[in-house]
This record gives structure tokens, C-alpha cells and sequence, in this order.
């Protein structure tokens, strides 16, 4: 294989987050992709320029090569704060409640996407792949198509996919959609979400899938398929070894003074459904008052897209929430929820998560959800902790032996939440080796090597290949 060029809206340089424990998984498994294969990891830097010039800052740390470029803020409104966050992701997570289309985010995504092509394009070889990651650059294989690159160029959602009928909502979402079908391979965290993608290109496209969920559209061939996405099961195995994991681990123990410990750790977002996990804690102390002062549920969620106004309104919500419950179940020597509004090392994180008897991973809706697995990860096995997973991520379709609840449901998840506590031991060594079996054998290695396989094994655009059977004859569009 040549070499792997990465492009995705922010890179995560390995010597500025590693030594510190705070890189994560995706990020660690990219870069050993990268120090494997060689090439590039190209981006955002995360910083604003009074004017765009496509100055490239190019840095070699550990091994991997990164490339950021700085937007004008205007770029950062319209294509980051705008597009990506105020239109897709509410969109693809189902809150087409909270969708807004503005002309500018639209022109804005697009104007930022042409100058990621502009300025990746020089370091793309004619033997490279490229591998595209998420909803922030959907648009940008089709302009490097135009600008004649002809490498193999995948890209991967790590968001859900919505049905037809919420994306026909987005103005020009065909436009969206048709510019996706430039690249060789699409991947998405599951099969749903790949459902979801293939109906679309059959209905709304008039597209015919292979049996093998390919796809034919302008003499190109496009692979559809299913990747789920996993943590980095030794490098997490590594952190929870670790002697700051003891010491975070004993730091809360010691806190609790005995009491069970429930935690949920996202970031401060509306597809993880905080406030509905609230409610749902504050049922069940209401429902089982025998149980109040001897469970606390720690929530840590470090703040997230502070500039999108529903983001500001979430965290609004959920300090209104969390004083309202502690209000009502507090007493002088204990509060219900320790609502955390800060970000912690991964060594630590890893040591909170073991001393925790049950984690509430209870999004709305999310592509996979990393902390699920995690969180078996760090479980000791002769004494593990009892998963509460929304039946609504990603990861629920592979962690079967989880407690699968439904978040919208206040009721359920409260019972379930009883039920996780008083769980015997046996049951929850049970359901745990089969998790970790689960969680171990689909780790990132394993996402990265099947992607990468089927980007780089497959037949070649259809043009490219020997006489298939049905091969249009029409030019491809953009080479
Ligand atoms: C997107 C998709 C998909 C959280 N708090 C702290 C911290 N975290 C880390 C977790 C975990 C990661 O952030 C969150 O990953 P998730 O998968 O839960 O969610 P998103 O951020 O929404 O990610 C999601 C993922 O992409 C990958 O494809 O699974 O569906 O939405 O690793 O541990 N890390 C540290 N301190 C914290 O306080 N160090």
C-alpha cells in the first residue's frame, strides 16, 4: 500500500496530547496507521486567520506528519459552528427540531471544503490513499476529483446515517449525497445507519446495490459496508493499569464512603441524552427512597461547541436539573449527582470508570459510543460493573449483554438502574466476559485493518476494471 493520507476537520498531533494520557483512541490508532504506513495527517489546526492564505504549518512529531491550515472566522461560523454543527449534526442525529439551514452555512461548508482540497491536494501522490473522515468534509472527494486526483479515496461517517425521509428535509441534500458517491469506499459505524444510506441512493437516487452493497454512479463503483469502530483495547488496558488509575479509582471510592457509584462520562451534547438520564436518576430515587443516600451518580461531561446557542442551552438545562434533584435529595452529608462540568486525564478516567458499579450510557441517538466499551474495558472481571446501554447507539448492536434501555422512557431506565445494582455477581461476570470478548475482538486495529483492506483491496473504479458486464459507458464525471 502507498501511503495514507488522512484528512479530517481537526488533527490530533501525537506529542502535544500523548504524554499527557489525554490523546484518544481514534487519535493513538490513526497515528500508528500513519507511522506504519507513512503520510500525512491533514487538517484544521483549530485556529483563525484574519485572511486565508493556505499556509500550510507542516510538523513531524513521533514519527507522524501533520498538515493544518488556519480559517478566517467567518469560515469557522458558516462551515464549523454553522454547517457541520447547527445543520448536520442535529440533522443526522434525528433533532430535526434543532436543524437550521442558513444559505451561508451551506455556502460557507463548501467555500472551507474547496480550500481543504486546494491545499491537501499538493501532497497527495499518485500512490496514496485517502482516507476522509465524517460529516464535516462530505463534499471534499468529489473536488478532488475535479482537480483529476484518481487515488483511492475512502471516507468514513462516524456519525449515524438519518432516514431518507429526515434528509430529504435538507435543502440540496441530493447535491450532498451525489458528491459522496466520489469516493471508492464509504463506511459506517453499523449496519442501520448503512441502511439507511443504501435506501436513500435507491429512492431518492434511483440507484441500483449489488448484493455485495455496491454502487454504481458515474462509471464508478462505490463500496457501501458496515466498519464498527472499537477502542484501542491494549493502549485503554495500558491506562487502566496505570498508577494514576489507582490513585483516581481510590480517590472516588474513598469520596463515597461506600455508597454504589453510577457514572456517565460524555461530552456535553443533546445526542447523549443527559437530561433524560437525569430525570431517570431522579425517578428512581423518588420510586426507591431506601435507596436514596446510598447511591451517587458521578456525570462527567466537559463542555462541548460552546458557540452553538443549543449547546448553551443543554448546559443551562442540566445545571436547572441537577440543582433541582439535588435540592430535593440532598442532605447534609450527601448530594445525589456530582455534575462535573470538566474534562480528565484518560489514566484517570480509566480508574473512575472501575470504581463505578454501573454506567448510564444512555445517548438518544449516537453513530457507536466509545465510553460503553471503555467502560467494559475497565472493569475488573472477577467484580465487574453492569452496563446500562441505549438501545439507540451504535455500540448496542454488538453489546447484546449490556442492559439495553430505552432513554426517552424514565421509567424503564429507572427500574433498569435498580436492576443493575442489585444484579448477582454471577450474572454480572456472565454478561461481562461477554462483553469484553466482544469489545477486545472489534478494537480500533481491527476497524482500521478492515477499512483500509477494503479501500485498498477492492477493484478499482469501474473504468479501471476488466469488462464488468454492466459497466456504464459513460465517462466518469470528474477525472
Ligand atoms: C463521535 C461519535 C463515535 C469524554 N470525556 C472525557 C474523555 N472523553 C472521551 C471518551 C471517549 C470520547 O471522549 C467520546 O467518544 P464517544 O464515542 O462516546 O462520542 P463522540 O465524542 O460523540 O464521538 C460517536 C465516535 O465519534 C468515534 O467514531 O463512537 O458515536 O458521536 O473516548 O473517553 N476523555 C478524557 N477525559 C474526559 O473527561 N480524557
Amino acid at each position: 500500500m502507498g501511503r495514507l493520507i488522512v484528512i479530517s476537520n481537526r488533527v490530533s498531533v501525537p506529542s502535544a496530547a500523548g504524554a499527557a494520557g489525554a490523546q484518544g483512541g481514534l487519535a493513538v490508532a490513526l497515528n500508528s496507521a500513519l507511522r506504519t504506513h507513512g503520510g500525512i495527517w491533514f487538517g484544521w489546526s483549530g485556529q483563525e486567520t484574519a485572511e486565508f492564505t493556505g499556509h500550510l504549518d507542516m510538523q513531524r512529531n513521533d514519527g507522524v506528519t501533520t498538515a493544518t491550515i488556519d480559517l478566517e472566522p467567518q469560515d469557522i461560523d458558516e462551515y464549523y459552528n454553522g454547517y457541520a454543527n447547527r445543520t448536520l449534526w442535529p440533522l443526522f442525529h434525528y433533532r430535526i427540531d434543532l436543524t437550521e439551514y442558513d444559505r451561508n452555512f451551506g455556502e460557507g461548508y463548501e467555500r472551507v471544503n474547496e480550500r481543504f482540497a486546494d491545499s491537501v491536494f499538493p501532497l497527495i501522490e499518485p500512490d496514496d490513499i485517502v482516507w476522509i473522515h465524517d460529516y464535516h468534509l462530505l463534499p471534499l472527494a468529489s473536488i478532488l476529483r475535479g482537480k483529476g486526483v484518481q487515488n483511492r479515496i475512502g471516507l468514513f461517517v462516524h456519525t449515524p446515517w438519518p432516514p431518507t425521509r429526515l434528509l430529504a428535509s435538507l435543502p440540496f441534500h441530493d447535491r450532498l449525497v451525489a458528491s459522496m458517491l466520489q469516493h471508492d469506499v464509504i463506511g459506517f459505524q453499523t449496519t442501520e445507519w448503512l441502511e439507511s444510506f443504501l435506501h436513500y441512493v435507491q429512492k431518492e437516487m434511483g440507484l441500483k446495490v449489488g448484493l455485495d452493497n455496491t454502487i454504481e454512479y458515474e462509471g464508478r463503483r462505490i463500496v457501501a459496508r458496515a466498519f464498527p469502530i472499537g477502542i484501542d483495547y491494549p493502549e485503554f488496558s495500558e491506562a487502566v493499569a496505570s498508577p494514576a488509575a489507582a490513585e483516581a479509582h481510590d480517590r472516588l471510592k474513598a469520596s463515597v464512603r461506600g455508597r454504589k457509584i453510577l457514572i456517565g462520562v460524555d461530552r456535553l451534547d443533546y445526542s447523549k441524552g443527559l437530561g433524560e438520564r437525569f430525570e431517570s436518576f431522579a425517578r428512581f430515587l423518588s420510586d426507591h427512597p431506601e435507596r436514596t443516600g446510598n447511591v451517587v451518580l458521578l456525570q462527567i461531561a466537559p463542555p462541548s461547541r460552546g458557540d452553538v446557542a443549543s449547546y448553551q442551552q443543554i448546559r443551562e438545562d442540566l445545571e436547572r436539573k441537577t440543582g433541582h434533584i439535588n435540592g430535593a435529595h440532598a442532605d447534609v452529608d450527601f448530594v445525589p449527582i456530582r455534575y462535573v462540568n470538566r474534562g480528565y486525564p484518560r489514566n484517570q478516567l480509566a480508574g473512575f470508570y472501575r470504581a463505578a458499579d454501573v454506567a448510564l450510557v444512555t445517548p438518544l441517538r449516537d453513530g457507536m459510543n466509545l465510553v460503553a466499551k471503555e467502560y467494559i474495558a475497565a472493569q475488573d472481571p472477577e467484580d465487574p460493573g453492569v452496563l446500562v446501554l441505549s438501545q439507540f447507539a451504535g455500540a448496542a448492536l454488538r453489546l447484546k449483554d449490556a442492559l439495553l434501555v430505552n432513554p426517552h422512557s424514565v421509567e424503564q431506565v429507572a427500574e433498569t438502574i435498580q436492576r443493575a445494582l442489585d444484579m448477582p455477581l454471577d450474572e454480572r461476570r456472565r454478561r461481562h466476559a461477554k462483553l469484553l470478548a466482544a469489545v477486545r475482538d472489534e478494537d480500533v486495529s481491527h476497524w482500521l485493518d478492515q477499512f483500509l483492506r477494503t479501500l485498498e483491496d477492492e477493484d478499482g473504479p469501474v473504468e479501471a476494471a476488466p469488462e464488468p458486464a454492466t459497466q456504464p459507458t459513460t465517462e466518469p464525471a470528474c477525472s
